[in-house]
């Protein structure tokens, strides 16, 4: 592809740099090229292509195709920000890290240390979250750490983690798809959301499979099922257990395998008597018919492979609906088998390696346990510091704000994210960041978080900076650049090093390189769970990518298949769980008559700070809107392409409408990818799934009225 940019939007002369796309978890390998086509003209000409590498086999999607528009665009920070007067005004770094450490210091002397909190992201390459994490223990010295990828992994990571005793999004390789002769795809869209790997299922389509589509919604990527369950938000948990039902009473369940390599599963047999397919059929809305040949097609198939994602895992039960979609998976016996396994479809660009070494409240590098004492002696040791001086876990994600709004935290430091936007109840988390005494927010722009900062630092891009990444697979991928930061940026972890040494704890941050970095973290991660140990840059420089665990220089590092004779629990088993079937969190009544959930389009990435910077992507979808069935906009006198006020028991948003028979017509759909008063977050759900602390992002009930009505309403109230 090649393209014509004005030479003011860019910071570079011409180069040739091959990278990673900055966005889905796919990680695909591409090349980018910038030229000055004709001498003297104004435009630059940049040509992309796809590169080798196992996961895309050198696709690229729109976005990956388009990414360098926003990293080259002239909406880039290049400069500090401090804010003067209520005003974010240019500055050197001196002043704003002079403004950094003595706000730090004296927030954290008078309040205590726990006073400072710190939230990163998984777009972070595995050097600079580790590294945040050692930032906040070591430097900071506080508890309270958490991460974006709290709303988005860890609903399947707990119950991969409590299933199998491990936790990496796929079970098995890539290439297993076209292998499965039936193939599971809950709550995910992946035609939209990581569009690269839909070869794999359009070759196992023709390969003979069957698959099974689970969304409200019919999606692109329902487009190529067999079998549509389109069932209502926030019943999955029900569903797994009618399929789970139909397989016990049609004897499709696997009992050897069951007795060998699984527990649990005399608990399960006894709750499934319990189960009745007509409340399930009228639980989820579904057709017991349907949900009958869905199970049978499943059971019946010699190799299948079950995929969750955000559809499933943002619930308040979101951890033991994965559960019973696992509980399927290991009463068929299909894992740890060519063609067979379980994927959670990972999100952001390093959402794997992003959960493995140290982000999360609850966990130290290498995936160990924050609160068990060997691991913090083993961790302490790799730092240099003493395991009591260590703190203990924290509190996730949206807790961390709702210690911001009642002032607990009085400081935040927030690396790779727009939590004002993503968080759920839009207006609360507002409202506490606004209240902080000092907010620092590194970030590539001024996003809708780095607006209300204190100060803002300009870091470097995907196109500049070194670090690793770990995609869906579980591959550690190295992402190597040529380019020299442009501005006066830095990269994230230079500026850890950097604060860390002015709070006086250089001699913990000594770093140079994303690679010494990596191998501080090598030593780390080893003998835990995520063990990168046996992964160097040379090796990936060599060979691609290496899946993890690694635990030798010496391993081959092409274990994708796990479990093909034990799981990791220590017993060597996998272990099942009965889940009950439930309502969702929400149940419409009169006030809030339908049901919203919420999502991706293909062209836009999260909360959009990026991809509204590349004009090709945002021209594709330049606002916000509301999917909404034809019987449902004429009930409630919405016509095609209004102002339509969406209001739940939180807050209030509006947006377009958008009339299609592609949803269910109790359910409304709006993407996530807008701030302000386009932001669906205003409306969500802020209560958590106590097992993970995932928010129940994916069903609010709402009511919704025209604001041309509303207008009306309005003037008739002002005349009584
Ligand atoms: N284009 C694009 N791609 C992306 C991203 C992006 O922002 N844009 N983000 C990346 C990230 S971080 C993530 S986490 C992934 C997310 O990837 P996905 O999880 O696939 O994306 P979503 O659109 O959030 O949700 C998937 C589907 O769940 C359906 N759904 C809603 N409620 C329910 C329910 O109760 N049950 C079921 N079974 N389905 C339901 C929605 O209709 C939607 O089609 O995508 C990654 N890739
Ligand atoms: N309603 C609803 N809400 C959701 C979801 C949903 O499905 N529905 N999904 C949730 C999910 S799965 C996720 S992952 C979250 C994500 O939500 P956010 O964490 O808000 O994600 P982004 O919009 O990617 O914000 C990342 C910010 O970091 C910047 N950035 C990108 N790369 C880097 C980098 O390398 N370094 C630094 N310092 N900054 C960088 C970007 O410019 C951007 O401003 O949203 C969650 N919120
Ligand atoms: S967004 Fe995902 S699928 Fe698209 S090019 Fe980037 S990494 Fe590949
Ligand atoms: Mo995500």
């Amino acid at each position: 592809m090649r393209q014509l940019l004005d030479v003011q939007e860019s910071n570079h002369s011409g180069f040739v740099t091959e990278t990673q796309c900055p966005f889905c978890s796919v990680q695909c390998k591409m090349r980018v090229t910038k030229e000055l086509p004709i001498p003297g003209s104004r435009r630059y000409s940049y040509s992309i292509e796809g590169m080798p590498n196992a996961a895309s086999e050198g696709r690229l999607c729109v976005k990956g195709m388009n990414a360098h528009q926003h990293a080259t665009s002239k909406d880039r920070l290049l400069q500090p920000l401090v804010k003067k007067n209520g005003q974010l005004v240019p500055s050197t770094w001196e002043e704003a890290m002079t403004a950094i450490i003595a706000n730090f210091q004296a927030i954290g002397k008078t309040h205590g240390p726990d006073s400072l909190g710190v939230y990163g992201g998984g777009s972070l390459t595995n050097e600079s979250a580790y590294l945040l994490g050692k930032f906040a223990r070591v430097a900071l010295r506080t508890k309270y750490i958490d991460y974006n990828g709290r709303f988005c992994m860890s609903a399947a990571a707990s119950a991969g983690n409590k299933t199998f005793g491990i936790d990496r999004g796929l079970t098995c390789r890539l290439a297993d798809i076209p292998l499965a002769r039936c193939i599971i795809l809950a709550g995910t869209n992946i035609a939209e959301c990581q569009p690269t790997l839909m070869p794999y299922f359009t070759k196992a389509k023709e390969n003979g499979a069957i698959i099974i589509v689970i969304d409200p919604r019919v999606t692109a990527t329902a487009a190529i099922a067999d079998i549509h369950l389109q069932l209502k938000p926030g019943t999955d948990a029900a569903l797994a257990n009618g399929m789970l039902k139909v397989l016990l009473d049609e004897k499709l369940m696997d009992e050897a395998f069951i007795a060998q390599r699984t527990s649990g599963f005399a608990e399960l047999s006894t709750h499934l008597s319990t189960v009745d397919l007509n409340e399930v059929a009228a639980l989820t809305g579904l057709d017991e018919a349907a949900i009958r040949s869905a199970a049978k097609a499943y059971g019946n198939a010699e190799t299948g492979i079950i995929f969750t994602a955000r559809g499933v895992e943002q619930q308040t039960d979101g951890h033991v609906a994965v559960r019973n979609f696992l509980n399927l998976v290991l009463a068929t016996g299909k894992i740890g088998k060519p063609g067979c396994g379980y994927g959670a479809v990972t999100g952001q660009g390093n959402g794997q390696g992003g959960r493995e070494h140290g982000q999360k409240s609850d966990q130290l590098p290498g995936y160990r346990s924050i609160e068990d004492e060997q691991d913090r002696s083993y961790v302490a040791n790799v730092w240099g510091i003493h395991p009591d001086e260590l703190p203990r876990k924290g509190v996730s994600a949206y807790e961390m704000m709702e210690l911001v709004h009642n002032k607990t935290i009085r400081s935040l430091f927030v690396m790779g994210s727009n939590p004002v936007v993503s968080n759920p109840n839009a207006d609360l988390v507002e409202e506490g960041l606004k209240g902080l005494d000092f907010l620092v927010v590194a970030d590539m722009f001024l996003s809708e978080t780095a607006q209300m900062a204190d100060v803002v630092l300009p870091v470097t891009a995907y196109l500049e900076n070194d670090g690793t990444l770990t995609n869906l697979e579980g591959r550690v991928l190295l992402r190597e650049s040529t380019l020299e930061p442009p501005g006066e940026t830095r990269h994230d972890w230079q500026i850890l090093c950097q604060i860390a040494e002015g709070l006086v704890k250089k001699a913990f941050f000594p770093f140079e390189s994303a690679e010494q970095i990596f191998e501080e973290l090598r030593v780390a991660s080893r003998g835990g769970v995520a063990d990168y140990y046996g992964i160097t840059y040379d090796r990936l420089r060599r060979d691609g990518g290496i899946y993890w665990p690694c635990t030798s220089t010496e391993e081959d590092g092409n274990q994708g298949m796990m479990f093909e004779r034990s799981f990791a629990h220590s017993d060597g088993k996998a272990l099942f769980m009965p889940v009950a079937s439930r309502h969702p969190q929400e149940t419409p009544n009169v006030d809030f008559p339908l049901t919203m959930t919420n999502g991706r389009v293909l062209s836009h990435y999260l909360t959009g700070v990026q991809t509204r910077r590349s004009p090709s992507l945002a021209a594709r979808n330049v606002e916000n809107y509301l999917e909404i069935h034809p019987k449902t906009a004429k009930k409630h006198r919405i016509v095609d392409g209004e102002w339509v006020e969406v209001t739940s028991r939180r807050g209030s948003f509006s947006v377009r409408s958008r009339i299609t028979d592609k949803i269910r017509e109790d359910t409304l759909f709006v993407p996530m990818h807008w701030g302000g008063i386009q932001n669906v977050n205003k409306a969500t759900s802020p209560e958590l799934d106590p097992n993970c602390k995932m928010p129940g992002f994916k069903t609010s009930t709402v009511s919704i009225l025209p604001l041309r009505l509303k207008l009306t309403h309005k003037e008739a109230s002002h005349r009584i």
